[in-house]
């Protein structure tokens, strides 16, 4: 499979590693804490450097309980950091709900937008259009002030399935290829513990659908929970979450720690290959 995503075009014939770049004062995960543009600038080529095929910047924290940014904060923090990367030639998404951040990332270089809110927003679709960058659309359940007091759902797995491939035929009606389009169940948000483990385990059922699948496991709680580890103690607990992902189907995993990350994926997709061939 092949991901189009701008001028670029992704191979997800192995498993591809996005490295988070947070641009946040409020950020949880202090490695990847960079109010300071210059600083976040730093930490994204070491990342790629590290083997991240994506390099995703945002400048809105969405963890639980967050507070909402402004738009003219968030380009401020974000658009310096698109410019240089994507100068750089590397594979920039853009981690934003907001249509004009979108649009203002794009024309700085931004070749993927990574939208929480998959693409709700009115104006979000064509902002993406346009511009034939890549897009990635997750599931949320609620609003992040409020989305892990009391997830619901009738069936965790079809619930997040059937909205995100209608989230899928939205956008392609609105004139997004779907070669451009990836699927992300959300871990985290607006989900309990058990909702996300049958996620991760029904994963193959979401890939099923025909999209690549990005999963977003990085130093969640969710790790915290089946470890009893802090935050930032949760290294090894991220990467086999990683892993999970990838032999659930994931073609792509969001992370904070690339170099580990990519080892682990190195030896799990030359496994891969012995048992291919038999
Ligand atoms: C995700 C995200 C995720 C996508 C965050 C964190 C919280 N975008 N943004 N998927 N998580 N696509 O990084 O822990 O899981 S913010």
């Amino acid at each position: 499979m092949t991901l189009r995503c701008g001028r670029f075009a992704l191979d997800l014939s192995r498993p591809r590693v996005m490295g988070i770049v947070n641009v946040t004062p409020d950020s949880f995960s202090a490695a990847g804490r960079s109010p300071d543009p210059a600083r976040a600038i730093d930490h994204a080529r070491r990342l790629l450097a590290d083997g991240a095929a994506i390099v995703d910047v945002g400048g809105e924290s969405t963890r639980p309980g967050a507070a909402d940014v402004s738009e003219a904060d968030e380009l401020a923090r974000v658009l310096p950091v698109v410019e240089a990367l994507a100068a750089d030639g590397a594979v920039v998404s853009i981690d934003t709900r907001k249509p004009a951040v979108m649009r203002a990332a794009i024309a700085a270089g931004a070749a993927m937008v990574n939208d929480v809110a998959a693409l709700g927003a009115p104006g979000a679709i064509e902002a993406c259009a346009a511009a034939g960058v890549g897009v990635c659309l997750m599931h949320m359940q609620g609003a992040p002030a409020t989305m892990q007091q009391a997830p619901d759902y009738a069936d965790v797995v079809a619930d997040v399935r059937a909205f995100l491939v209608a989230r899928a035929r939205a956008c392609e009606a609105g004139g997004i290829a779907a070669d451009r389009i990836v699927l992300d169940p959300g871990f985290g948000f607006g989900k309990t513990l058990a909702h996300n483990l049958a996620l991760l385990r029904g994963l193959g059922s979401l890939a099923a659908a025909g999209y690549p699948v990005l999963a977003g496991l990085s130093r969640k709680s969710m790790l915290g929970a089946v470890t009893g580890r802090p935050v930032d103690e949760r290294l090894a607990a991220s990467v086999a979450a990683a892993l999970a992902a990838v032999a659930r189907g994931a073609a792509i995993v969001r992370v904070h720690d690339v170099r580990e990350t990519v080892d682990a994926l190195a030896v799990w997709h030359a496994v891969q290959l012995e048992t291919d061939r038999g």
